[in-house]
């Protein structure tokens, strides 16, 4: 059952759990709905990078600060289209498309649903990640045929005002609902590691848990360091085990959603990486780069996931999933074409 009525009790309750009780009911609820042998895969391109008008505070794009990232123009539709064929050659079955944007202008539409179009005949899912939207944006995007929207809800609501002051959690809130309603698949999810404590973590997952709908996407990403920012000042590592808790976490309470090991896995062990998967992640960012930082190499993936018997395949929920595991799957090593 999809539960949406989640409390910070019940959260925080599961969240304690004795590690190895918490793990056991996240993957019993993983394997009901996934195989546990797939792992989705992404790739990230910046489409427009820096020079962005909000003050996220962990951002290396927002023109707030000196980070020492450039900015650009909007990409030409071709040279998208050129980078996505070689993520697809690159084994990505997604391809999201990134603009450090508070909102995309009207004059950029036409462009922007042409590479929504043109990445779709490639036979790659699409995804655009551009800041709020308008209704009429949402419908252009739906008509284009965008699969996907990302627009992460970041931290806890209480924790928001500390890393945005441009923006509120409502106005993200809002955009995610339009998107939901006009039918597009929502991406959203948060950071870890930004200074917040456990409690927030925990409220961001119920959040995100409580959402009308779950989102089919729901990337956890652990702060990737940017210098100059303010975040830098307040930002604490995230403990190995308490990631792998909130993976986990997020696995119980979101059951059918894919959720995504995102930025910072190259700060991260191979056996960190490993528990998880093992506690319910099931899809990752392929390629060298994510926006503006570094992302493993896709052939140190690609061994990864080779060593631990996991292989790319869309992570889309089946019924007789145990019983076709291995069966004629690519593996890992065929699938991610790296050096
Ligand atoms: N401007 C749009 C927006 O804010 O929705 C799209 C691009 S923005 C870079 C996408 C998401 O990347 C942010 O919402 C945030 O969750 C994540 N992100 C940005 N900088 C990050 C960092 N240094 N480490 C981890 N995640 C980051
Ligand atoms: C998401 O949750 N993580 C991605 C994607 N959605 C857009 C972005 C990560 C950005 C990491 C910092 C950077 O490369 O600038
Ligand atoms: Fe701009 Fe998005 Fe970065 Fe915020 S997270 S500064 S909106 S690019």
């Amino acid at each position: 059952m999809i539960r949406t009525d989640w409390t910070r009790e019940e959260a925080q309750a599961l969240h304690d759990m004795p590690l190895p009780e918490l793990m056991h009911r996240a993957q019993a609820i993983h394997r009901k709905h996934f195989d546990p042998t797939a792992i989705e895969t992404a790739s990230l391109l910046s489409i427009k990078t820096g020079g962005c008008p909000e003050d996220c505070g962990y951002c290396s794009q927002s023109a707030h600060y000196k980070t020492g990232v450039k900015a650009t123009r909007l990409m030409g539709v071709d040279e998208v289209l050129a980078a996505a064929q070689r993520a697809k050659e690159a084994g990505a079955q997604r391809f999201c498309m990134g603009a450090a944007w508070r909102s995309p202008k009207d004059r950029d539409m036409d462009k922007l649903c042409d590479m929504v179009r043109g990445v779709s005949e490639l036979g790659l899912e699409t995804c655009m990640t551009l800041g709020m939207l308008t209704p009429e944006q949402v419908t252009r995007f739906k008509e284009a045929g965008l699969d996907f929207y990302n627009h992460n809800i970041d931290t806890a609501p209480n924790y928001y005002r500390e890393i945005a002051t441009t923006r509120t959690m409502e106005d993200r809130l809002d955009t995610v609902e339009l998107v939901r309603q006009g039918g597009i698949s929502v991406c959203c999810g948060g950071i870890l590691g930004m200074g917040e404590a456990e409690e927030d973590r925990i409220s961001m997952l119920v959040t995100l848990a409580t959402l009308p709908e779950h989102p089919g996407s729901v990337p956890i990403n652990v702060w990737n360091e940017i210098d100059g920012v303010p975040v830098q000042d307040r930002a604490t590592p995230i403990e190995p085990f308490a990631l792998v808790r909130m993976i986990a976490l997020a696995r119980i309470m979101m059951p059918a959603s894919v959720v995504r090991l995102s930025a910072g896995r190259t700060e991260m062990s191979d056996e960190l990486q490993a528990l998880c998967f093992l506690a319910g992640a099931n899809s990752i960012f392929v390629g060298d780069q994510l926006l503006t930082t570094k992302n493993p190499s896709t052939g140190r993936d690609a061994e990864l996931l080779n060593r631990l018997g996991l292989r790319i395949a869309p992570a889309a929920p089946h019924p007789d999933g145990e019983r076709r595991i291995g069966l004629g799957a690519l593996t890992s090593r065929e699938a991610l074409s790296g050096p």
